[in-house]
């Protein structure tokens, strides 16, 4: 289907709006089904007002159908057909400066434009078309724990393979006693397993670094929750039977493309200790809040890796390898890792557990707050332990304790609320520090490495009192 702009414009004495019969007529002949027996989608009309002129927005798989329907307009005026484009086509083909990544011929990919424009749609904040990577809007958390999947952020380094469920399988091989090549049904009949977990990518919050930093400019929202059921990967593992000298698994989802210094295509693909495995109670997840996987979080099965930074929760999933390891892939040793400078010295550590972590959710930035008692609430979580507590100060006061929501969750953030006062009109500072059982707290300012991970900083937001 193709996209047009079209465009009509009749002299004033000609115009049929102005007679309720022949008005009736054209509002008959816009109408849905008779639209459609042309051959024609209506996206969209309006008439600039005074001026006599229309514009729609048509779908046809070709002008001379969009023409043809136009016909009774030309009667009484003139018709101009313009092929057109959405903002999301013209961003996702190219229009932005990222290169198109070069993917393998033989995985057909979501359409960029479409992927694009359902993120739009779902009011996720883009940034970048392609490949495309936006984050949630905050406040659309409001309301319970899990996030909807459409409002899920989306972190995708190639293009969003499209996979045939009925051909998919995942492949277990390397040092493995019984190689397996599971089909989607048979993964379904294994018992399976529900998780609440939360996904945090190791670059949220990376535009707040200073100097700033390469790569995608992440604000808060690259981090999100849902319900996961799938198969314990150990399961899978268990299935297959380890071979002596096991000790790392890769993970390799279907997508692939160019990345810089390597002249071949490259696979997302990273690896796991069999110990992290089993400790993490990692999942291969085929559902999402209750839902199949949407198409992009990995659609037909993606990895879950509860308390780990996302950049392990491969989606996409078609091969599990079991090898002796150490694993020294693009993903694993090139990115996601943290790059320190002590004394002089780069250090390098690479990314496992989330950081302990607090977001303000309501108020949210900038809402007008009226004054008197006010309800301050947001999530926390961590990766090493559950919250221990979080805190919360107005106006640089003291620190005071919010209360912690429901049970502490293991695998997922939780709710935290505080309820305060605030007498003083103008703008307010609000900030919250989150500490965990493991006796980690955040810090002030975000640590500073070299790839812009793992910003953990006190969130401050500032809202006008009236
Ligand atoms: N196959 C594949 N898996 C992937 C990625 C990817 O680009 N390809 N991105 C990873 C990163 S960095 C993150 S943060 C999470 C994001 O998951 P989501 O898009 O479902 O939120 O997926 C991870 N798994
Ligand atoms: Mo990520």
């Amino acid at each position: 289907m193709a996209l047009f702009v079209v465009r009509h414009h009749h002299e004033a004495e000609r115009c049929p709006a102005t007679d309720p019969d022949a008005g009736a007529e054209i509002l008959n002949y816009l109408s849905r089904p008779s639209v459609r027996s042309h051959g024609v989608e209506l996206r969209g009309e309006a008439i600039v007002e005074g001026e006599h002129t229309l514009y729609m927005i048509v779908e046809s798989s070709d002008e001379d159908r969009v023409r043809e329907f136009m016909r009774p307009f030309a009667e009484v005026g003139s018709v101009e057909v313009h092929p057109a484009s959405t903002c999301a086509r013209a961003v996702a083909s190219g229009g932005c400066a990222a290169p198109t990544p070069v993917v393998d011929g033989d995985v057909p990919a979501l359409h960029p434009e479409e992927a694009c424009q359902r993120a739009i749609d779902a009011g996720l904040l883009v940034h970048r078309a392609h490949p495309l990577n936006a984050e949630t809007s905050i406040p659309a958390l409001i309301g319970g724990v899990v996030m909807p999947n459409a409002h899920f952020y989306v972190r995708n380094h190639f293009q969003i393979p499209e996979l045939d469920p009925s051909a998919w399988r995942l492949d277990v091989a390397g040092l493995v006693e019984r190689p397996l090549s599971l089909s989607l049904r048979e993964l379904h009949k294994m018992r399976s397993h529900t998780l609440v977990v939360t996904l945090e990518c190791a670059g949220n919050g990376r535009s707040q670094f200073d100097p700033p930093i390469e790569g995608e400019k992440w604000r808060l929202g690259a981090v999100s929750t849902a319900e996961w059921t799938g198969v314990p990967l150990v399961e899978v593992l268990e299935r297959a039977g380890l071979k002596p000298g096991a000790r790392e698994i890769v993970l390799r989802g279907a997508d692939a493309g160019r990345v810089p210094g390597h002249s071949e295509t490259i696979r997302y693909e990273r690896s796991l200790s069999l110990e992290d495995a089993r400790d993490s109670e990692a999942l291969l997840a085929y559902a999402m809040n209750g839902e199949p996987l949407p198409i992009q979080h990995g659609y037909p099965l993606r990895v879950v890796v509860p308390r780990w930074y996302g950049m392990t929760s491969v989606k996409w999933l078609t091969e599990i390898e079991v090898v002796e390891g150490p694993f020294g892939g693009h993903f694993q040793t090139n990115a996601y890792v943290y790059e320190w400078a002590r004394d002089g010295q780069v250090v390098r550590e690479p990314l496992t557990l989330q950081q302990v972590r607090s977001l303000i959710i309501k108020p949210a930035a900038h809402e007008e707050l009226e004054r008197g008692e006010v309800a301050i609430r947001g999530v926390a979580w961590s990766g090493a332990a559950p919250v221990a507590r979080v805190e919360v100060s107005v106006d640089d006061g003291t620190w005071r304790e919010a209360r912690l929501v429901g049970e502490r969750k293991r695998h997922s953030w939780q709710w935290w609320e505080l309820l305060t006062r605030i007498d003083q009109p103008g703008t307010t500072t609000i900030r919250a520090r989150a500490t965990d059982l493991a006796g980690r707290t955040q810090p002030d300012e975000p640590r500073w490495n070299r790839l812009g991970y793992g910003n953990n900083a006190v969130q401050e937001v500032r809202v006008p009192i009236s």
